[in-house]
């Protein structure tokens, strides 16, 4: 196991004291007084990356000497936030960085707030991803995370007019003080044009890809700072340069256009995540990326194996890749390709190989995300690829027919449309990722059981030991000590800070959730938490906002599954109320969003400008005296998001019941306290299940309910329109000049909820079939809340039963039961 030392070394305020006025008068000639904060934060930083570079090297040097098994976790999204606070905590530093800041007259987090978040990521899928890293390091496993260096990560929001605006995110302009630059392992990875077939003097075949335009991938490296253990892992992040001086494949020699082409290429790449979350758009550029970071990883992944080996066919031995979702997925055809092209194995054992490599984890059940390329797009892009594909599905089809052909009941042809990777013209990644993989897990428990009961029910059937599940995680170190240091000073005041490695260790804190004293306690630092806040959305919205109201908190990607419709619509009802009856009896709240929407969809954006219509009526209708406020937090992101959780009472966690795969904010809202409003959807049944139903509040349909809607109708939203005269109300409010003089504006959302000609069904997602019962649940959240000494303890309890939700189980139950890993063990601390 990684052992800590004997002694730990401490950290030293003063060498890094010195450390920063040196980097300020070296990096830019001045002396501490003349420095801007972004110089400081740089700076600092570079302090900070002395302090990590040995411990870098000597955990490279262990994998080095001790060659254990690694996993390569494969993903297009890592939404890693911010470096520096995150590794002063897990060197554990932070407190004495933060003295030494304020011995120099500086303010810690004004330092931290001039770095720009790595926002490599959408939502959910990269921040997992994140979290998954730093449990990897913080456990001392051997790990890489493998990504793409986006020049521009997920765009800045702005509010104009209520309106979202993207606006581009240029998160290198200043330089990250935190990465490597590694040249001397660049590969290049080629795109386009034709396959020849040569036959060698033995009369083997050999494969040839011509005709086509190469980028080189450079790859920069970013450490990964275990918790206070000297693990620090990388995660590999590749850029794109083109190939330079015009040059070209000596099929080409000459071709000037193509040249230009092909620098274009390179320049193109890498600019900008796609921001669609949960949506599959088909763009040729994001398969080109796809191709272009895996394959640069696989090669690496393969050379550096065989640096140290010289069987390739032992290769699963050392070696595991994890597909974050669909998008990796070329890994497999890619890993088929080097062996059988560059080390001339037959295709039994490539692909006995290849299946023991390769793992597959699924985020979505929602269809619109699955990833289906044309097949004339994917052959023209990866030639030689589709080749492999091909061979890849032809025996795969034959495996059904021959399982199938002679079982009763059973229509081969009809298995063949539902299971081929190839049908309707199109590649289909996930059934490639199921056949091609030992490993296909789902992301909470009842997101396994869809996927095996539904969505790939097919493939249960015919690979059942594949099938596993792994529910996600969240790091206690950012989402509590970091991002709630009040809260977690007094959960080590209380339980100790073995909490901080040892999440479950945190249940230590159930004997006090009827301690009126801890009570009044939790209650305060939670009230210093809001009033943090506050402050922020004084100053970012100019809105005043109550702390000693309830903070009601939905913040996630703006999705119409997610149901922040019903959330606003809601609160467009009980404004409906106090204006109707101003005496009623109404503990004040506060309703805050923070949700960005994908720049081409529609329904979310116009959500975002209801939200932000709805908060300027609301707000300044001086009538309901403050009792009722709405706020949109601009710019949702890792950074902000910390701020937020802390402050939250009320968790909203109401997608429609089955599609809403896990969810990981609801792990950090529980962690900081706030109790849970939701459906019984994605991992909120497992957090319902540890905390206990009496310490949530839990309404709506049940996932079967849903999926037995949706597969057998009877749902018709128009009836319940017809019959309930609240809910009547506040539909017609989207277009009757409520909330816009633009009577058509919500005209959209309103359709979607009643009119059957924008889908198959009106109401998709059930918001009117739901309603009720969550304007119910809305009723007993502030029944509670009124009942303090109840409310603090049901919010203590949810703090402590939040032990199952670390992303070191998480990550402890995908070693033990998916990739087999040894932790290593360091000489030295640092
Ligand atoms: C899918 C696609 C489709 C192709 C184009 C772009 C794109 C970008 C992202 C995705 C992934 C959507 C899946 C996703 O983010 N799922 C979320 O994963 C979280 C971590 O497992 C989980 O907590 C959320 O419930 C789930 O929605």
């Amino acid at each position: 196991p990684a052992e800590k030392a004997e002694e730990k070394p401490v950290f030293d305020k003063e060498l890094f004291k010195r450390s920063i006025l040196y980097n300020v008068m070296n990096m830019y000639r001045k002396n501490l007084e003349e420095a801007t904060p972004q110089q400081i934060f740089q700076a600092a930083s570079y302090s900070i990356k002395d302090r990590v570079i040995g411990n870098w090297m000597n955990t490279q040097k262990a994998y080095e000497k001790e060659d254990p098994k690694m996993v390569y976790y494969m993903s297009m999204e890592f939404l890693m936030g911010r470096a520096l606070g995150n590794n002063m905590i897990n060197l554990e530093a932070y407190q004495g960085a933060k003295e030494v800041l304020e011995e120099l007259g500086l303010d810690i987090n004004v330092i931290e707030d001039q770095e720009p978040d790595a926002a490599l990521g959408n939502g959910g899928l990269g921040r997992l991803a994140a979290c998954f890293l730093d449990s990897l390091a913080t456990l001392g496993y051997p790990a890489y995370g493998c990504g793409i260096r986006y020049r521009y990560g997920m765009f800045k929001q702005e509010i104009r007019d209520g309106f979202q605006v993207e606006v581009p995110d240029n998160w290198l302009a200043e330089g990250n003080p935190f990465e490597l630059r590694r040249p001397e392992y660049a590969k290049v990875v080629k795109f386009g044009g034709h396959v020849s077939v040569r036959c060698d003097e033995n009369g083997r075949n050999h494969f040839v890809q011509e005709g086509y335009q190469a980028v080189r991938a450079i790859p920069y490296d970013l450490p990964i700072v275990g918790y206070g253990n000297g693990i620090v892992n990388t995660l590999r992040i590749w850029d794109a340069e083109s190939m330079g001086g015009f040059q070209l494949d000596s099929f080409d020699k000459g071709d000037y256009s193509k040249a230009v082409e092909q620098e274009n290429l390179a320049r193109n790449l890498v600019d900008v995540l796609y921001p669609n979350d949960n949506h599959y758009a088909g763009k040729e550029l994001r398969l080109k990326q796809q191709y272009f970071f895996i394959s640069a990883s696989v090669q690496e992944a393969v050379e550096k194996y065989m640096r140290k080996h010289d069987d390739i066919h032992r290769f699963p031995e050392k070696v595991t890749f994890q597909l974050n979702d669909t998008h990796p997925t070329v890994a497999i055809p890619e890993l088929m390709r080097i062996l059988l092209d560059e080390y001339n194995l037959g295709w039994d054992e490539a692909w006995d190989i290849t299946t023991r490599t390769c793992a597959y984890t699924n985020h979505t059940i929602m269809a619109e995300a699955l990833e289906k390329w044309p097949i004339d797009l994917f052959s023209r892009l990866l030639p030689r690829i589709y080749q492999i594909v091909e061979e890849i599905n032809r025996r795969f089809v034959q495996q059904i027919e021959e399982k199938y052909a002679h079982v009763y009941n059973v229509n081969v042809q009809e298995k063949i449309r539902k299971m081929a990777i190839l049908y309707d013209g199109q590649v289909k990644m996930a059934h490639m990722a199921i056949v091609a993989g030992y490993s296909v897990n789902g992301v909470a428990r009842l997101h396994t059981e869809i996927l095996k009961s539904e969505e790939l029910r097919d493939f249960y059937e015919m690979f059942p030991e594949r099938f596993n599940n792994k529910t996600n995680g969240i790091t206690q170190r950012r989402f509590l000590l970091h991002g709630n240091p009040l809260l977690a000073q007094w959960v080590t005041e209380k339980v100790g800070d073995s909490w901080i490695t040892d999440l479950p260790q945190i249940s230590g804190l159930k004997k006090l959730a009827d301690d009126a004293e801890a009570q009044k306690e939790f209650m305060e630092i939670k009230y210093q938490n809001k009033l943090r806040l506050a402050k922020y959305i004084k100053e970012h919205n100019d809105i005043e906002v109550d702390p000693n109201s309830i903070f009601d908190v939905q913040v996630k990607r703006l999705h119409e599954y997610k149901r922040q419709l019903m959330n606003i619509l809601h609160v467009m009802h009980l404004y409906n109320e106090l204006k109707a009856h101003p005496d009623m009896e109404f503990f004040p709240r506060t309703f805050i969003f923070g949700a960005k929407a994908a720049a081409g969809y529609r329904n979310a954006k116009l959500t975002i400008k209801l939200i932000n219509t709805v908060a300027d009526v609301v707000n300044n209708d001086a009538s309901i005296k403050g009792k009722i406020k709405v706020v949109f937090i601009e710019n949702y992101n890792v950074s902000n998001a910390e701020i937020i959780f802390a402050a939250a009472d009320v968790s909203e966690q109401i997608s429609t019941a089955s599609k809403e795969a896990s969810g990981t904010g609801n792990m950090k809202f529980m962690l900081n306290g706030a109790i849970t409003l939701g459906t019984l959807d994605g991992a909120n049944v497992e957090i319902v299940e540890e905390v206990g139903r009496e310490n949530a509040f839990i309404f709506g349909l049940s996932s079967n309910e849903v999926i037995h809607f949706e597969n057998n109708g009877g749902y018709d939203p128009m009836q319940i329109f017809n019959t309930d005269a609240d809910i009547r109300k506040v539909v017609n409010q989207l277009i009757d000049g409520t909330y816009s003089a633009d009577k058509e504006l919500f005209r959209p959302l309103y359709n979607s909820l009643l009119n059957t000609l924008s889908t198959n069904r009106a109401d998709t997602y059930f918001i009117l079939k739901d309603f009720k019962s969550y304007a119910e649940a809305q009723k007993k959240v502030e029944a509670a809340y009124r009942d303090r000494s109840g409310w603090a303890k049901s919010a203590i309890l949810n703090v402590a039963c939040s032990g199952k939700f670390t992303s070191d189980r998480t990550i402890q139950q995908y070693v033990d039961e998916i990739w087999h890993l040894d932790k290593v063990t360091l000489q030295q601390n640092g």
